[in-house]
């Protein structure tokens, strides 16, 4: 789980009167934004993942085993591969070298060769081109037939013709480009973020190893390659649990033209965990690969248990949720004609896929079962289990609308409703404690905001099921406040009374470990309010510097230090914020809650790999990895704050 500034902004610049038509590269300079989704953190990162994509293209056409990417001092970044190199000749049609047309022409990506090599789509796939146009430098050096030829870019422009500087036995391309600081807000780039990227493709590529290094530290540098592909993922997804069968079940077939690969290994949790990918790139909305994979995953089990007689007294049939009660699994498949559907296109719509994933893992999970009874018997209990308590989940629930519907309104008493109904409108704050919480309902604008103030730690959910995260009551009222009820089938967005929720805890170690905890139950019973991007942080100021009746606040160390050198030592006051009732109303409004002047983050699901690891970390049963993490983390951790 990533947070990244919320950025609330209209696109003035760009009205109607400006649209007009542009030719080529202009045109992505102009929009960076509808080329790589935004010119914040998530598009700068975006630039390298557009370069490796090409990498992994020839990696996945079968010449090229390894890509080497570095971050160097500036923030440039080479990325490095020992594939066949992109062609050199004169181009057909456009009277400058192929190398040329490819690193300067919208779109002009894979079309050289007539397979159909290139498979990526959907997010990435822009083309390098993209890329150039929105570094202030670039230069390519393409190794081929026994040469090496260089061209360098200004802003996508070529600053001189390709030429041939040296020879070379080896093949290969190399990119080296370094984002524009007139397109980017920041051109800093974040090694974990494309660490975790890596490694993903790596898993996604046996037998392609990637180098990474960051030249801007001292001796960080990584290297990612996995023999065993899917299996090793789920075996790393699963690192920190307690696995109920040692090796993941894997299979991998290809059908009508469709590849597809998977693994699958149960865990003793009470969470699913599956990622889906297509060529390569992450489908968080899921698709017709996954609809096909649960379908036959549940027809399986269902079908083993009944014929094997696994069905106690009082059971009969297991549902979806029941059979991916503890699951991890990796679905990853290779489409040549992927469509892409969804808010972030990242949804598979090709409906072939569905029957050929369906029938596939029907096939070889019935087969796996046969011949490994006492595995299937493992999953088989696993799921009866989770039945059980599914039942008995529904009785809380049950309950909890029994009770919920005596209480008038049916709305929880310690919430401050606002007066405004329309979710779009509305923001309901997640208050630490009954003290900020009454200063947040006497500072609010309680047209639109609404305060439900928390009494100390909730429930770890992490470590409980379902019927007894219902009879919590700090949570209970968390759902009812919110409306969408929780958990799979019960759970409906459309309900969602606000769509800003705001968790504002204490800037200390409590107030991270109620954010923690909270964020965890979102993510694990309300996914889709954070996919749809309705879950933010509030951000409390930690410093009041004073000076006569100047009065600032500071959001860290380097902002308090700044306003004291703007406002010069001499008698000045500086107090540090240790909770937020240290603030009256007034100052909590102005300085935390008031839309013009506060600073939200907002909590985005880019790695729900990462996400997994880090609550189960954090939150689960095994003691070390979680002593390991904060002992590793710890120093990355500057004012207790994320
Ligand atoms: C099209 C044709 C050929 C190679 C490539 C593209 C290519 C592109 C990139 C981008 C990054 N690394 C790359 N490596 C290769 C080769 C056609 C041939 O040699 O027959």
């Amino acid at each position: 789980m990533d947070i990244t500034k919320a950025e609330i902004k209209t696109d003035s610049k760009y009205g109607a009167s400006a649209i007009q038509v542009l030719k080529g590269l202009e045109a992505v300079r102009r929009r960076p934004a509808m080329y790589i989704g935004d010119v914040g953190s998530r598009g700068l990162h975006h630039l390298v993942y557009e370069v490796v994509d090409n990498s992994i293209d020839e990696s996945m056409a079968g010449y090229c085993d390894q890509i080497d990417v570095r971050i160097h001092e500036d923030n440039s970044v080479t990325v490095q591969d020992n594939g066949r190199g992109i062609p050199t000749g004169m181009h057909p049609t456009q009277n400058k070298p192929a190398l040329e047309v490819v690193m300067t022409t919208l779109h002009a990506g894979g079309k050289f060769d007539h397979q159909s090599y290139k498979v990526s789509g959907g997010l990435h796939g822009v083309g390098v081109s993209v890329v150039n146009a929105l570094s202030d430098w670039c230069e390519v050096e393409v190794s081929r037939n026994g040469s090496v030829y260089f061209q360098r870019y200004r802003r996508g422009e070529p600053e001189a013709k390709m030429r041939k500087i040296g020879t070379r036995k080896k093949s290969g391309t190399k990119t080296v480009f370094h984002p524009d600081p007139e397109v980017f807000k920041k051109i800093e780039f974040n090694f974990d973020t494309l660490a975790t990227r890596f490694r993903e493709l790596a898993f996604l590529n046996p037998g392609l190893r990637i180098n990474f290094t960051d030249e801007r530290v001292l001796d960080k540098s990584d290297s990612y390659y996995y023999k065993g592909g899917l299996s090793a993922f789920v075996k790393y997804l699963n690192e920190n649990k307690n696995v109920l069968h040692g090796k993941p079940i894997a299979f991998q077939l290809t059908r009508d033209d469709i590849e597809v690969d998977i693994a699958i290994q149960y865990n003793d949790t009470y969470s699913e965990n599956i990622l889906s990918y297509v060529n390569n790139i992450n489908t968080i909305e899921g698709g017709t690969h996954l609809v096909g994979f649960k379908t036959a995953l549940t027809r399986t089990i269902n079908n083993y248990a009944s014929r094997n007689k696994l069905f106690k007294n009082g059971d009969s049939s297991l549902s979806g949720e029941d059979v991916r009660e503890g699951l991890t699994s990796v679905i990853s498949t290779r489409v040549s004609d992927p469509q892409f559907e969804g808010q972030t296109k990242t949804k598979l719509g090709n409906s072939e896929v569905k029957g050929v994933v369906e029938s596939i893992v029907g096939e070889k999970l019935g087969e796996f079962m046969e011949e490994n009874p006492s595995v299937a018997k493992k999953i088989v209990e696993k799921c009866v289990s989770a039945a059980r308590s599914r039942e008995a989940a529904r009785k809380a629930r049950e309950l909890v609308r029994r009770k919920s519907a005596l209480e008038s309104g049916s709305l929880p008493g310690k919430l401050a409703d606002c007066s405004l109904s329309d979710p779009s409108l509305c923001e309901l704050y997640l208050v630490e404690g009954d003290s900020a919480g009454g200063s947040a309902k006497q500072g609010r604008d309680r047209r639109f905001q609404a305060i439900l103030p928390l009494r100390g730690k909730i429930l770890n959910v992490e470590k409980a099921r379902i019927d007894r995260i219902l009879s919590n009551e700090e949570i209970r009222t968390i759902i009812t406040a919110i409306g969408t009820g929780i958990g799979g089938d019960d759970f409906d967005i459309s309900k969602a009374r606000y769509n800003k929720v705001i968790i504002m805890t204490d800037a200390d170690i409590d107030g991270s470990h109620i954010r923690t905890l909270i964020l965890t139950f979102l993510y694990r019973h309300m996914k889709e309010m954070i996919k749809a991007g309705f879950v933010y942080i509030a951000q409390p100021p930690l410093y009041l510097i004073k000076k006569g009746k100047i009065e600032k606040y500071a959001y860290n160390e380097e902002e308090r230090e700044r306003i004291i050198q703007q406002l010069g030592k001499e008698s000045i006051s500086v107090q540090r914020y240790k909770g937020l009732g240290e603030m009256n109303p007034e100052q909590l409004w102005k300085t935390t809650m008031d839309p013009e002047g506060r600073t939200l983050l907002k909590v985005s699901l880019d790695n729900a790999a990462e996400a997994d690891r880090i609550f189960t970390t954090l939150m689960g049963d095994q003691v070390e990895p979680r002593r390991k993490f904060i002992e590793e983390n710890a120093k990355y951790v500057r004012n207790l704050d994320v």
